[in-house]
């Protein structure tokens, strides 16, 4: 049998999904397609799950779309990649994205193409000093995707944005931080350390506010300060009525640590 492409671990509310392909950089075929959205059926349905961990096996994280994986048929014609975001990227960047509790990603190495994006569309990422992130499409006469050219101008501007897209660049960790482009740079020894704790630590929250908070963000960009001022209303109509909420206040009160369940 071969080896899984994807592992699963699930434990103590913290689902940690890794990305098991490490002889190709954890580039993505097909296979790894299923296997991913396999492990995130998983992950839905289990309302133990209150933070996820995504990372990479080996020396990178992941470097895109596996470019020996089918794609390059004969005949020029009948080549569609769009099919292949519609099929496979696309649903998985939106799961993510929609995903109600907080995803952690820790860039254990270089992450390029498909790969880069899949990381910046997850809501805390954490990298490696060693790790790069690289915008390889235009090396190869392609356009970000797997939501890159939404996400870059919002994340570090315009100017930057076209810099990384055009160039095909390596962005190294230091400085993605510094552009604001991912949460935290930190020495590679530590990275896993770190991005656990910080799992945990989320899985111990108020998992129905954060995947509120969640929802608030990914509206903003598209929203005027009148529809995001109507939206918080509502959202937070929906998060004052939680078990959390009430615990989060009495705790207040009483002058002690909350002890949140998630609902
Ligand atoms: O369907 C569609 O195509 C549409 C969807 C597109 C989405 C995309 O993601 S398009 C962009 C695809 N990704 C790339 O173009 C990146 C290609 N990889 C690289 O440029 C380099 O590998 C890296 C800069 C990421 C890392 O370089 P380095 O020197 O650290 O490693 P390496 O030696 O190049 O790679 C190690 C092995 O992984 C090597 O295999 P080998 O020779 O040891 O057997 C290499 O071929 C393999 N590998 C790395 N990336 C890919 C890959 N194999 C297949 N596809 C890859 N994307």
């Amino acid at each position: 049998m071969s080896a899984p492409l994807i592992l699963l671990d699930i434990a103590e509310a913290v689902a940690t999904v890794t990305l098991n392909r490490s002889d190709k950089l954890n580039a993505f075929n097909e296979a790894m397609h299923g296997e991913l959205a396999r492990a995130l059926d998983r992950i839905e349905g289990d309302e133990a799950v209150r933070a996820v961990l995504l990372t990479g096996a080996g020396r990178g994280f992941c470097a895109g779309q596996d470019l020996g994986d089918g794609a390059m048929g004969e005949d020029q014609e009948s080549i569609d990649l769009g099919d292949t975001l519609e099929r496979l990227y696309n649903p998985l960047i939106r799961r993510i994205a929609k995903l109600e509790c907080p995803v952690v990603c820790a860039v254990n190495g270089v992450a390029a193409g498909a790969g880069a994006n899949l990381a910046l569309v997850c809501d805390i990422v954490i990298a490696g000093r060693s790790a790069a992130f690289i915008q390889a499409f235009c090396r190869i006469g392609l356009v970000p995707d797997s939501g890159g050219t939404w996400l870059l101008p919002r994340l570090v501007g315009r100017a930057r944005a076209t810099g990384l897209a055009m160039l095909g660049e390596p962005l190294p960790a230091e400085r993605a931080e510094a552009w604001g482009l991912i949460w935290r740079c930190v020495d590679d020894a530590q990275l896993m350390k770190e991005a656990r704790a910080l799992a945990s630590h989320l899985a111990t929250q108020p998992t129905r506010g954060l995947g509120l908070i969640k929802r608030a963000l990914n509206a903003s960009p598209e929203n005027d300060l009148d529809a995001q001022l109507d939206l918080e209303r509502d959202l937070q109509r929906e998060a004052g009525r939680t078990e959390d909420y009430r615990e989060g206040a009495r705790a207040f009160l009483e002058k002690r640590r909350p002890a949140f369940k998630g609902r």
